[in-house]
C-alpha cells in the first residue's frame, strides 16, 4: 500500500514545477463539484455516482489538502498492448494455431517458406469445445474497452451489440435515457459520442479473437454467436486517458456485459480506477487485462496497471507462443500474474484499409486477454452465479500447467477452454 501511494505521490512529483499537466479530480459530493466547479470554472462529468473533473495545473499540490477534493491523480495515458503487426493475404482457419494446433500452422509472411514447427495440440482446445459443449450464445455480451469496433466488418457485424431503443428511436434523441445520445452499438467515451467505430484495428482484432463468425468465410472466433459491446476509449494511436477511461467504465457499469477485455495499459497507478473496479464486482462484473509487452520485464516488481490491480474480480493475462513457451515480448510475473494464453502470431479480423484484406497477424499480450474474455463469457452462461474470485480460480486451476511457463506467472499454466468449462481441474501433485 505504501508502495502505491508513494507510486502516485512520485507521479504528481515529477511534473510539479515542470509544465503544466492534466489532471484529474475526483470530488467527495455533488454539492463539492458544484461549488468548486464555479469557481475553477470547471466542466464535471460523473461516473458510477462519482462527480469528476479534468483540470491543467503545474501545482496540484493546493488542491490535495482541498476538503472538497477526495482525489487528484495524473491523466494516465493507457496504450494498447500490441507488439508487432503483420500483413496477411491468405487468411484462413487452418492459420489459427490457437484454437487448433496442427503442429505447423504459424501463420507465415509471403516471403518465408514455412512457419516454426509448433507443438501440436497447444492451443485451447476450441475444436473440442465446439463440437462437444458449445460454439456460444446470443445472450452472451462481452464489452470490449479498446480503440473501437468496425461494426461494419463482414466476419462481427452480426455479433454486435445493438441498442434496440436507438435502434428503433431518433436521431439526436438520447432514446433509452442512458445519457448517451444514438449509441445504437456502443459508446465513444473517447470522443463521447455514440459512434464506437475502430479507426486504429486494435479493438477490431481483439474482437475477432472472440467472436468471428464461423461462416465458411475468413477465420473463426472462439466464439461463433455472442454479442460485442464496443466501448472505444482510445484514438487511432492506441492511446487514452483517465478521463476515457473513467467515462468507460461508467458505460460498462450501466450496460448489460459482464466481462470485460483489456488489452492495454500503464505502469502508473490509479486509485480512482482501482476503486470502479471493486464497485463493479458487486455487480458480477469481471475484468481481463493484458499484463503488458515489456519484453523481460517483472510485474511483481514493476506493475503494470489494470493488470497488477489486486482485486478478486479481475485476471492478469501473459502470452505463450505456438511452442508453449512464454512469448518474448511479454512481461512475466510469478505473484502477479495469473495464467498465459495464445498471444504469438495471431490471425484476426481489422479494419478496412485500400485495397488490403480485412486480416491481420499480429503479437502481444493485448492478443492473449481475449482468448481468456471469451472464456470468461461462457463459463458465465454456463454458470451465471460464479463470483469474480470463482471465476478466476476455476481459470486457473483449469489451465494446463507447462514446463516452461512455470517460472513466468502463478500457475506455470495455459488456458485451456475445455479443461474449463467442463471444470477438470490439475491435480496438485503435479
Ligand atoms: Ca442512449
Ligand atoms: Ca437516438
Ligand atoms: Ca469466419
Amino acid at each position: 500500500m505504501l508502495f502505491r501511494i508513494w507510486f502516485s505521490l512520485a507521479a504528481i512529483t515529477l511534473s510539479f514545477n515542470t509544465i503544466a499537466a492534466e489532471y484529474i479530480i475526483q470530488f467527495t459530493s455533488t454539492k463539492s463539484a458544484q461549488l468548486i466547479a464555479k469557481q475553477m470554472n470547471l466542466q464535471t462529468f460523473t461516473a458510477l455516482g462519482s462527480t469528476f473533473a479534468k483540470i491543467k495545473t503545474d501545482n496540484p499540490r493546493p488542491l490535495e489538502n482541498n476538503p472538497n477534493i477526495l482525489r487528484i491523480e495524473p491523466n494516465i495515458t493507457y496504450r494498447t498492448f500490441d507488439d508487432s503487426w503483420e500483413e496477411v493475404t491468405d487468411p484462413k482457419f487452418n492459420m489459427q494455431w490457437a484454437l487448433s494446433n496442427q503442429g505447423m500452422n504459424e501463420p507465415v509472411k509471403p516471403d518465408q517458406l514455412s512457419p516454426l514447427p509448433g507443438t501440436i495440440g497447444c492451443d485451447i482446445s476450441a475444436q473440442r469445445v465446439w463440437s462437444e459443449i458449445t460454439t456460444g450464445s446470443d445472450q452472451i455480451i462481452i464489452a470490449v474497452m479498446d480503440t473501437g469496433i468496425d461494426y461494419n466488418h463482414p466476419e462481427l457485424k452480426n455479433s454486435i451489440w445493438v441498442n434496440l431503443k436507438e435502434q428503433n428511436g431518433l436521431p439526436g434523441i438520447d432514446d433509452d435515457g442512458n445519457g448517451h445520445i444514438d449509441d445504437i452499438h456502443g459508446y465513444d467515451a473517447f470522443n463521447d459520442d455514440g459512434d464506437p467505430m475502430d479507426d486504429k484495428g486494435h479493438g477490431t482484432h481483439c474482437a475477432g479473437i472472440i467472436g468471428a463468425s464461423h461462416d465458411g468465410k475468413g477465420i473463426m472466433g472462439v466464439m461463433d454467436k455472442v454479442k460485442l459491446l464496443p466501448i472505444k476509449m482510445m484514438n487511432h494511436k492506441g492511446r487514452g486517458e483517465l478521463e476515457h477511461a473513467i467515462k468507460a467504465m461508467d458505460y460498462f457499469a450501466k450496460s448489460p456485459a459482464r466481462v470485460v477485455n483489456c488489452s492495454w495499459g500503464s505502469n502508473l497507478y490509479s486509485e480512482i480506477f482501482q476503486e470502479m473496479i471493486v464497485k463493479l464486482e458487486q455487480r458480477g462484473k469481471f475484468f481481463v487485462a493484458a499484463a503488458g509487452n515489456l519484453r523481460g520485464r517483472n510485474n511483481d516488481q514493476h506493475p503494470t496497471y489494470p493488470a497488477n490491480y489486486q482485486v478478486p474480480n479481475l485476471i492478469s493475462i501473459s502470452s505463450h507462443n505456438a511452442r508453449a513457451r512464454h512469448s518474448h515480448f511479454s512481461t512475466y510475473g510469478p505473484k502477479t500474474i495469473h495464467i498465459a494464453a495464445p498471444g504469438t502470431k495471431i490471425l484476426s479480423t481489422y479494419i478496412k484499409e485500400k485495397r488490403k484484406p480485412r486480416y491481420k497477424v499480429a503479437s502481444g499480450t493485448s492478443m492473449a486477454a481475449p482468448f481468456v474474455t471469451a472464456a470468461v463469457g461462457l463459463l458465465l452462461h454456463q454458470a451465471p452465479n460464479l463470483t469474480g474470485d470463482e471465476i478466476r480460480n476455476r481459470l486457473m486451476e483449469t489451465a494446463i500447467k507447462e514446463h516452461h511457463l512455470t517460472p513466468k506467472n502463478i500457475t506455470g499454466a495455459r488456458l485451456d477452454l475445455y479443461r474449463l468449462l467442463m471444470n477438470i481441474r490439475t491435480q496438485t501433485d503435479e
